[in-house]
């Protein structure tokens, strides 16, 4: 495939409330991400995503922006902004922001004068409709629970919102709702930033007909995504953004979508496509039950294993995925993929290694580094997220206990990976000098920055020599153009494949399971070019011994 500047990158997710406060208010702002920059570039990384940092009323956490010009008075000013931007410029670091324009928020100026003029200009950027015989237009329940409809008061007419209801779907029908995103995003670019990571985009197509479905569960509705699912026409919207904005300049682009149709992958993220890059959530998606947390799914480490390979056979040659293990709406990788035997530092590095190795684009989530774990709360009260809150409320409603349901949250509670950034064994984990707005996780006096950094066997280092191993000279052209090939795809606790450019070959070996295994090959391994456990420096052999949690990267020759 094609040599792109992008591809090249190892990108790290920064979650700005929680990564580094620096005033004391018990949120993480710009100066504190600002006075963490040389911290990431140690640790390799080249591009970070911020999730949102404009101005909100963080209904959904900034997910929710009320002007996309402004920064929120909370992590600082564009003048903080720009002096962060160009900083990590000078350290070869690109900022990749987060483009939320499915919706904004209802406190918007658009949705404002929407309100006050509920048939003039302003409704036409959203969808105002009629209800039907006293109810509203359609069936749909919104992704955080109840109808996605809500009453524009004074009159009978609903407005739509696929999220909460403070967060009003934009008319992507409208040119006007274009010209305004498109101008916005170009202003962004005009700045310098690398790129965008681009919110729930899937949603932008709606079927004006709003048509009801079959109900899909006992409140009568049906999931908005029936709609998703079903509509044509995306492409030319994608299109048109695309030709409009990024095109114009080679901006990095990660979509976050979900509901791929079959066979749309190359339309979305091929040499051509929409956006440079989309994530991988198969793996992820595997736990999803019909009702939500409480009901989820049991994975085995053979199918999540065969799901990962799937996605990644299915791009060869095609696309370049993102690879995560864990972002700010989904539980902590090292609590959710590792069995428990395995949840300790060697299982730990030995989950990040298979995940950076892949082919695609990696994607590191603040902590992740670390080795951050989900965080156990008390009560509900100790969450601070309206998915959660959601959830919790569905399971009680299915009868869980309050004990039940705060154990469903404690596995997929969106807040487990929001917990404040453990920087070190300090009070608040050296995080705040305040009061943390979100509960720093216990274990924060085990696992932190400060100590990883004195302990050259710790996680932190290990991801160090990983990301670098991935960027190095001598094998930059394996991992990151190389082709990936799976190993021993039926074994039911190693995780194993190969990487070669054709010139050069490395297979990576991780044992998931409980007993040391012997993994016999054709060929020779030779040089070992990563391990979590002593190694000597060659191998020479055509079998080694793993022991549980073990990983090894090697190279192989005939
Ligand atoms: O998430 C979009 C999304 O599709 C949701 O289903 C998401 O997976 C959610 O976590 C369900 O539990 C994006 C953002 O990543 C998320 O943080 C926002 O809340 C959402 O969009 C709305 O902007
Ligand atoms: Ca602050």
């Amino acid at each position: 495939m094609k040599k792109q500047w992008w591809k090249e990158k190892v990108v790290y997710q920064i979650y700005p409330k929680s990564f580094k406060d620096s005033n004391g208010d018990g949120i993480g702002d710009l100066k504190g991400i600002l006075e963490k920059l040389p911290y990431l570039k140690n640790l390799g990384i080249d591009m970070v995503w911020l999730s949102p940092v404009y101005q909100s009323p963080f209904i959904d956490q900034g997910y929710d922006i009320s002007d996309y010009y402004k920064i929120s008075e909370v992590f600082g000013t564009m003048e903080d902004f720009d002096t962060l931007l160009a900083e990590a410029k000078k350290l070869g670091i690109g900022i990749v922001m987060d483009l939320v324009i499915n919706h904004c928020s209802s406190e918007h100026e658009w949705f404002q004068k929407a309100l006050k003029d509920p048939y003039g200009e302003y409704a036409g950027y959203f969808y105002f409709e009629k209800g039907k015989d006293g109810n509203p237009p359609s069936n749909y329940r919104s992704y955080f629970g109840g109808s996605a409809w809500e009453k524009v008061p004074g009159t009978d007419l609903y407005y739509l919102h696929m999220f909460a209801k403070e967060q009003p779907d934009l008319n992507w029908e409208n040119p006007k709702v274009k010209k305004e995103l498109f101008d916005m995003i170009n202003w962004w670019l005009d700045k310098g930033i690398a790129g965008f990571r681009i919110d729930a985009i899937i949603n932008i197509k709606k079927d004006v007909n709003f048509p009801s479905y079959e109900p899909d569960g006992p409140d009568g509705m049906c999931a908005c995504t029936a709609m998703v699912e079903r509509v044509d026409g995306i492409g030319e919207l994608l299109g048109e953004l695309k030709r409009e904005t990024f095109a114009k300049r080679d901006t990095f682009t990660v979509g976050e979508v979900f509901n791929l149709k079959e066979g749309a992958l190359e339309e979305f993220v091929g040499e051509n496509g929409y956006f440079s890059s989309m994530f991988d959530f198969a793996p992820h998606m595997l736990t999803e039950g019909q009702n939500g947390w409480y009901d989820t799914r049991e994975v085995t480490f053979l199918e999540w294993k065969k799901t990962i390979i799937q996605s990644q056979m299915e791009c060869q040659g095609k696309a370049f995925l993102s690879n995560i293990i864990e972002n700010h709406d989904e539980p902590r990788g090292a609590s959710r993929y590792l069995p428990e035997y395995a949840q300790n530092p060697d299982g730990i590095k030995m989950l990040g290694c298979v995940s950076v190795l892949l082919r695609g684009i990696p994607f590191i989530y603040q902590g992740q580094e670390i080795g951050m774990t989900n965080c156990q709360m008390d009560s509900i009260e100790d969450y601070d997220d309206i998915d959660t809150y959601h959830q919790y409320r569905e399971a009680r409603e299915a009868g869980l206990s309050d004990k039940e349901a705060l154990e469903a949250c404690y596995r997929f509670s969106r807040d487990n990976a929001r917990t404040p950034m453990q920087w070190d064994a300090g009070e608040n984990a050296g995080f705040t000098k305040g009061t943390p707005w979100l509960r720093v996780n216990e274990n924060y006096r085990m696992v932190n920055v400060a100590d990883q950094e004195k302990d050259p066997g710790s996680v932190l280092h290990f991801y160090r020599k990983l990301i670098a191993l991935r960027k190095s000279e001598e094998w930059k052209n394996v991992f990151v153009y190389g082709e990936f090939l799976p190993l021993f795809e039926e074994d039911e606790s190693l995780f194993a494949y190969a990487r070669t450019d054709g010139e050069k070959k490395a297979v990576i070996l991780a044992n998931f399971g409980k007993e040391e295994m012997t993994v016999k090959f054709s060929e020779n391994l030779g040089k070992v070019l990563l391990a979590n456990m002593y190694r000597p420096q060659q191998i020479n052999a055509r079998e080694v011994v793993l022991e549980p949690c073990e990983v090894l990267v090697c190279q192989v020759c005939e």
